[in-house]
């Protein structure tokens, strides 16, 4: 593609998520969206176990097949006992930096994963209408409480409260039927698209308890020492780690979440300096928080960042927020591209991104769709982002 008057930055490379052969979403579909590359996982190997060379291989060629390519794995799960430092640890080590062996062998640059305890990423309701009609994945603190204090029951959760938020979440549960509350135990701990887990009550009970005697202080050595073991491999066979951050950015159901700020990261990579280890910067995540800076962070962490996920929450009372459209809400798009820009000219490097998370609009309303990822407002989030940059590049180009 040549954009005239653009300089010749290298421009970010533009992905899409694909969940396999099972994707409602076509390859060929993301194809047709403007997208190079897809971003995807061997989602059928079970956690913890090897991922074979000759399936990445066989993978990938099925990308190619189509004219993409796939060089961003999304995710290379982290076992649980790996994130308690459980008995199993020193296998699952092994087996980790043996897949890295075998994704570099078959050509993958980036791998991504993540270090929360027991959920991925966490939603309360995936079907959010915004007001043209389109549907919004959201998150309210007070209907998660909902759930801890009265459904899940969970030992100590009236103390992980305020009051205002208890006192909420009383009323949203006394106002919701069955059929309501069978739908937040599911969108809560069922496991949304990506997720590595999916829970019961009575086995996600079970299984924060695994987590007692695991501080943030525990969690974050322990992320460390995962780091040390496998970051060397990585650094030997030139793959680059990413870690994406908490999502929600703050402990839920009790449990710790160490990569939710700055400074979570910045720490993470003073103890543990090696190349590979580095950010998927995801806006999203971070926006959460009011006091994450984002683009200051791709100024700060910058040389880290090897995955970007761009989506814009809108933060609303009471630690509830929704997704906007991409360049609305609060995440300040405009001034993460530019930022983005100005350390791919830097570093003269493309980074790759995938417009994250999307409304269910359109055609999509009325077909069966991944929470978050239906083709059609994906789509328009990738379209808008890379009109954004090419805006971006232009202009900095001619001013110069
Ligand atoms: C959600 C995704 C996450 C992400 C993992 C990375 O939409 O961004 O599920 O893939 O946390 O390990």
């Amino acid at each position: 593609m040549s954009d005239e008057g653009s300089g010749d930055a290298p421009r970010m490379t533009q992905t899409m998520r694909w969940f396999g052969p099972a994707d409602p979403v076509a390859l060929r579909d993301i194809r047709q969206a403007g997208a190079t590359e897809v971003v995807t996982a061997l989602h059928d190997i079970p956690n913890g176990e090897v991922w074979p060379l000759e399936a990445i291989t066989a993978r990938r060629a099925m990308v190619q097949a189509v004219g993409l390519d796939w060089t961003v794995v999304e995710s290379l799960p982290v076992h649980e006992d790996i994130k308690k430092r459980g008995p199993d640890w020193d296998r699952l080590i092994e087996a980790y930096r043996i897949s890295l062996r075998h994704l570099a062998a078959a050509g993958i640059r980036v791998v991504t994963y993540n270090f929360m305890p027991l959920l991925d990423w966490t939603r309360t309701d995936l079907a959010w209408p915004m007001p043209d009609g389109a549907l919004a994945l959201r998150f309210e603190l007070e209907m998660v409480a909902a759930f801890d204090l009265f459904m899940l029951a969970r030992p100590g959760a009236q103390g992980d409260y305020a009051p205002d938020t208890l006192a909420a979440a009383e009323r949203r549960f006394h106002a919701m039927d069955e059929a309501a509350r069978h739908r937040l135990e599911r969108t809560i701990i069922a496991g949304l698209p990506g997720s590595e887990e999916s829970f019961t009550a009575a086995a996600f009970l079970d299984a924060v308890r695994g987590y007692d005697g695991i501080d943030a202080d525990t969690l974050r050595a322990n992320h460390v020492a995962f780091l040390r073991a496998v970051c060397p491999v990585a650094d030997e066979v030139g793959v680059q780690l990413v870690v994406h951050p908490d999502d929600p950015p703050f402990p839920i159901f009790g449990l710790p979440r160490v990569v939710s700020t700055e400074h979570d990261v910045a720490a993470l990579f003073d103890a543990v300096p090696n190349r590979s280890n580095g950010l998927c910067m995801c806006t999203g995540s971070f926006g959460v928080r009011a006091d994450n800076d984002l683009a200051g962070m791709v100024d700060r962490l910058g040389a880290r960042i090897n995955f970007l996920h761009l989506r814009s929450v809108q933060r609303e009372a009471n630690g509830a927020f929704h997704e906007a459209p991409h360049l609305a809400g609060d995440a300040g798009m405009a001034a993460v591209v530019a930022a983005v820009h100005r350390l791919q000219r830097r570093e003269a490097r493309a980074i790759p991104m995938r417009p994250d998370h999307g409304h269910q609009m359109l055609d999509d309303l009325s077909k069966v769709t991944n929470p978050g990822y239906s083709l059609l407002g994906r789509m328009r989030g990738l379209a808008e982002l890379r009109g954004l940059e090419a805006g971006i590049a232009h202009a900095t180009h001619s001013d110069e």
